[in-house]
């Protein structure tokens, strides 16, 4: 009784969209599942079968062994009937999700009180679509010859997609290019505050940057996904893609790094079913997002040298391919740059993470950006970095944990930016 009277309270002191949130995965469980190698592949089977549930292994890679599954009140019967039937180890993680996800909404909201829009303090807070565009929009005036905003399409939900291009101000003009993308997944929250702290680093911070602005300009798109991103902030928080309707009434959204028109297609790495979380889309480049990333890209062809794709969780820096087994020509000059951000990384806060090629250490993927960036952009180098995990799923960091993720990961974004521009001199 105590609880809900309590419970009641915090609705009312909080912002509206938080009271519409309570309902927000209400009764959905988390299960822990232990398993043996020789069950994997039923495992995978059972969850391809079964797309709304959400199987997450601690390192999003095919060779876990152990998995947290999110599912839905209805489905939690036949679920621990299936474990039971195969002799599954499992336990009960979380009996109801929707009081975690509220109190991180009530913790963000609160975060947010003391803020100061347009400014942002990065480290205080995650903050929707339209607070990071209004942040952008506020640059050039601070900045008036380094910072310089352009909107490049439209989503779905015709919100705005805004770009950040970063110089040092010497007026050169078609300097090589760091091109930097977040928030392609909707649910990844570290991505766009990652994204937000390089910006700070390289306006705020410029003193200690500058290094990294003398030969080349950094391009920056904080948020791809906006319309699946503001979902998870309203309605949500674990959904991944687009919110574009697809042609199952039941399932809405493409992932956009299925989506790109290179090697797209493939059923090793994508699908062709609406429900499922790797959908690819009815054709390539069917998503107005993706098809922003892609002019981006285009845009600055014959310039792109170092293309980093922002995402979570798992402690990864992945090179291309997804779509094939084999290397790509200069895999090895790739491998140098992540070389160097690893290094960095472990140097500075003893974190371990694993790079090589995404087929290899991940799992096989078909039409996403990093293998258009090399295949069809032309970058130097495309890395998609794996931000580590944080909170009860892994996308989801509480706010007390932003600074040391961003700290920590600009350490190794730092590290491969000064490596690229060694590398490749303009
Ligand atoms: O599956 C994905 O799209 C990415 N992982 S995530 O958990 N953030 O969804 C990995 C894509 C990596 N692809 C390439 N580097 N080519
Ligand atoms: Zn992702």
């Amino acid at each position: 009784m105590t609880s809900i009277l309590v419970g009641f309270l915090i609705c009312l002191m909080v912002q509206p969209m938080v009271i519409l949130a309570w309902q927000d995965y209400k009764d959905f469980k988390v299960y822990e599942l232990n398993f043996q190698t020789s069950d994997k592949d039923l495992i995978s089977r059972y969850a391809k079968e079964n797309p709304l549930l959400d199987f997450l292994g601690p390192h999003r890679a095919k060779n876990e062994s152990s998995y947290r599954v999110m599912v839905p009140p209805e489905k939690c019967d036949s679920l621990v009937k299936f474990f039971k039937e195969n002799n599954l180890e499992h336990r009960v993680l979380v009996e109801d999700l929707s009081s975690y996800v509220l109190a991180q909404r009530v913790e963000n909201q609160r975060n947010k009180k003391h803020l100061q829009l347009p400014h942002l303090d990065v480290l205080g807070a995650f903050y929707t679509h339209s607070e990071i565009n209004d942040y952008l929009d506020s640059l050039p005036a601070r900045f008036p010859k380094r910072a310089f905003v352009k909107q490049f399409g439209w989503s779905y939900e015709r919100r705005p997609l805004k770009v950040l291009t970063i110089t040092n101000g010497d007026g050169r003009r078609d300097k090589p290019v760091i091109l930097v993308d977040g928030t392609v997944h909707a649910r990844e929250w570290i991505s766009p505050s990652m994204a937000l702290y390089i910006i700070q680093q390289l306006l705020d911070n410029y003193s200690e940057n500058q290094e990294l602005l003398e030969d080349y300009d950094w391009v920056i798109m904080p948020v791809v996904n906006a319309d699946g991103y503001e979902f998870t902030h309203t309605d949500s928080r674990y959904f991944r893609k687009t919110r574009k309707p697809t042609n199952d009434p039941d399932c809405v959204g493409t992932d956009i790094n299925r989506n790109f028109g290179y090697e797209w297609g493939h059923d090793e790495g994508s699908s062709g079913d609406p429900c499922e979380a790797i959908y690819r889309g009815e054709t390539p480049f069917d998503q107005p997002e993706t098809q922003v990333l892609r002019d981006l890209m285009l845009h600055h062809k014959g310039r792109l040298i170092w293309y980093l794709s922002l995402h979570s969780y798992g402690n990864y820096l992945l090179l291309p391919w997804g779509h094939t087994s084999e290397f790509p020509e200069h895999y090895q000059d790739m491998m140098s740059v992540a070389d160097a951000g690893a290094k960095a990384i472990v140097f500075h806060s003893n974190g371990i993470y694993t790079y090589g090629s995404t087929y290899y250490v991940l799992y096989p993927t078909s039409g996403d950006s990093a293998d258009y960036a090399l295949g069809v952009a032309n970058a130097t180098v495309a890395i998609t970095m794996e931000l580590p995990a944080g909170g009860f799923l892994g996308f989801d960091p509480w706010v007390s944990h932003i600074e040391g993720l961003v700290t920590e990961s600009w350490v190794g974004v730092r590290a491969m930016a000064v490596e690229v521009i060694r590398h490749y001199p303009a």
